[in-house]
């Protein structure tokens, strides 16, 4: 068994001088170099006491070194927990007292606000933007650690937070096995090899920037342009010496915004691959009509990384992600009675397969209720495979907002709304948004007598929510309409206030 870290150090031996990261304006970073800053600071991880299975949490911006804290990370046979940089205090607390990390690496900045957390098994450490912080002070002089632990396909390797319905969020148990077996599959998938050249714009702390495309040019010894954030013109800029880019559909309706997008600027490209929430089936057209090019659209979970894929070679095919991966197998199932159903008939989608994670950390009985007894995990997603074979995402059984690629659950949105001054109960919803597909909106009903203002509320949730969860708009109402049973009729909500972002 091999694990990323282990595919990488093979990769490191042949590409040694070979670019791994270029980034505009400042030195390349090669496989060696890369290879030698891992070593260092899998050397440090131990000093520090980090153990086989202790958890380590890193909430740091993007950087090189962050991808080389978590190829050390998997060398010491720790567990690596990336956080979103957007997650407030009260969010870092909930995930620091539910993970129990041994070492927790935040920014430089944020050194004194973390400071007093250390109990009598937690150690703080930073690490800046610019490779600077604690960590790297240590690492500067320390002897390269060369040898991984032995780690098994069953070994836990990440542990990935996704926020639940029920307001609480849920640590995703990734193995060594998910990840190796996933980033094999989508190489092949992909036809993703050494000479590929991709533009990494993407976020590190989540399945899609970290565990599919980090991992796959980490493995396959390609070169990753990184950028430490999406901006079109820049990216437009790059396509002429890259060959693949990877991205949200938010990317792609900001790639056509700009008039540069033509098959001239995208000639040098082979590949686009969309995923994390649904593309518009006509970005997808127009990106063809400006570009000669068909997106690739895939679909996946933090809680089995990918899943279906359409073709390489074949039709992609506008609204279809495609089938499913080699070795992951899908079925569509009926909600209640989880009976099989027939093609072309819409029910949950379920998954099986080696990509599919171990269950979610300390909460035994949520996992169990999130598979089938035949071991099939129920994605929540509700679909249909066609007469072609292509599966289609249809909608969603979980109250779920998708906003620019970020997974934002409502019920975590009201907790917080209903818990301010003068508020009797909140509904939370996702609305059509021309920018990020979707966008966090509030109905607020205020108690008797009581008055609320759209911006308090939204000034009030600053603190303690994360900025990408925070509702863009607030209204304020007399009443939620609810059905016979009592529940908040979302889709009527929906409906009324549709067109509020057109
Ligand atoms: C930024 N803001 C957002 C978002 N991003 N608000 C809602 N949703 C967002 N996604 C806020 C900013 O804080 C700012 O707030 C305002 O919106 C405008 O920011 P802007 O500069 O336009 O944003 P940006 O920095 O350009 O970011 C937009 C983005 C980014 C590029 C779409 O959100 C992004 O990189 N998303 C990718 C997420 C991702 O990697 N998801 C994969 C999850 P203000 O104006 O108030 O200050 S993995 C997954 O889902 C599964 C496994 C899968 O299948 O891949
Ligand atoms: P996360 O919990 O962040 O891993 O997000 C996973 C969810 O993103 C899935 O359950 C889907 O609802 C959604 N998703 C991912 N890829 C796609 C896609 N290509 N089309 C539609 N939804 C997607």
């Amino acid at each position: 068994m091999q694990t990323i870290e282990q595919n990488f150090t093979k990769a490191a031996a042949t590409h040694g001088d070979k670019a791994l990261f270029e980034r505009p304006g400042q030195p390349d970073i090669s496989f060696a170099a890369m290879q030698d800053l891992v070593g260092r600071l899998a050397r440090v991880l131990g000093d520090l006491d980090v153990a086989p299975g202790d958890r380590v949490a890193v909430q740091v911006e993007k950087s090189p070194e962050a991808i080389a804290l978590y190829l050390a990370v998997l060398r010491v046979g720790a567990i690596f927990l990336p956080l979103n940089t957007a997650y407030t205090g009260p969010e870092i607390d909930y995930f620091i007292g539910d993970a129990a990390p041994r070492l927790f690496v935040c920014d430089p900045a944020q050194e004194r606000t973390h400071a007093h957390r250390p109990g009598d098994a937690l150690t703080v450490q930073t690490l800046g933007a610019a490779g600077d912080g604690t960590l790297m002070d240590r690492a500067a002089g320390a002897a390269p650690r060369a040898d991984s632990h032995a780690a098994g396909p069953d070994d836990r390797a990440a542990i990935l937070y996704t926020s639940g319905t029920t307001g609480r969020s849920k640590g995703a148990v990734l193995t060594h096995g998910n990840l190796v077996s996933n980033t094999e599959a989508l190489l092949d998938h992909w036809r993703f090899t050494e000479n590929d050249r991709l533009i990494h714009a993407l976020p590190i702390f989540h399945t899609h920037g970290l565990f599919v495309a980090a991992n796959m040019a980490l493995t396959a010894g390609a070169t990753m342009i990184f950028l430490t954030r999406f901006d079109a013109e820049e990216v437009i800029d790059l396509m002429a010496d890259a060959t693949v880019l990877m991205g949200v559909p938010t990317f792609y309706t900001r790639l056509l915004k700009s008039d540069r997008l033509t098959q001239k600027a995208t000639a040098n490209m082979r590949l686009f691959v969309s995923g994390s929430a649904p593309l518009l089936s006509e970005d997808h057209r127009a990106f063809q009509e400006r570009t000669g090019m068909a997106i690739l659209e895939r679909y996946g979970m933090t809680e089995t990384c990918m899943i279906a894929s359409n073709p390489y070679d074949g039709d992609r095919i506008p609204g279809a992600v495609g089938m499913a991966l080699p070795g992951v197998t899908v079925r569509i199932a009926d909600r209640d009675s989880a009976a099989v159903l027939p093609q072309g008939e819409i029910g949950l989608i379920e998954v099986k397969g080696p990509n599919v994670f171990e269950g979610y950390w300390n909460m035994p009985e949520k996992t169990a209720s999130e598979f089938r007894e035949d071991g099939f995990f129920i994605t929540g997603d509700l679909g249909m495979i066609g007469e072609d074979g292509y599966l289609r995402i249809v909608g969603r059984d979980k109250d779920l907002v998708i906003s620019g690629g970020y997974n934002v659950y409502p019920k975590e949105v009201e907790e917080a709304i209903d818990a301010l001054p003068g508020v009797l109960e909140s509904a939370v919803i996702g609305l059509p948004h021309p920018d990020l597909g979707e966008a966090v909106t509030a109905i607020v009903v205020p108690r008797a007598g009581a008055t609320v203002d759209p911006d308090a509320i939204r000034a009030l949730l600053a603190d303690g929510l994360a900025r990408f969860k925070q509702p863009k708009r607030v209204f304020v109402a007399d009443a939620l309409p609810r059905n016979v049973m009592g529940k908040v009729q979302k889709a009527q909500l929906r409906k009324e206030y549709a067109d509020t972002y057109a």
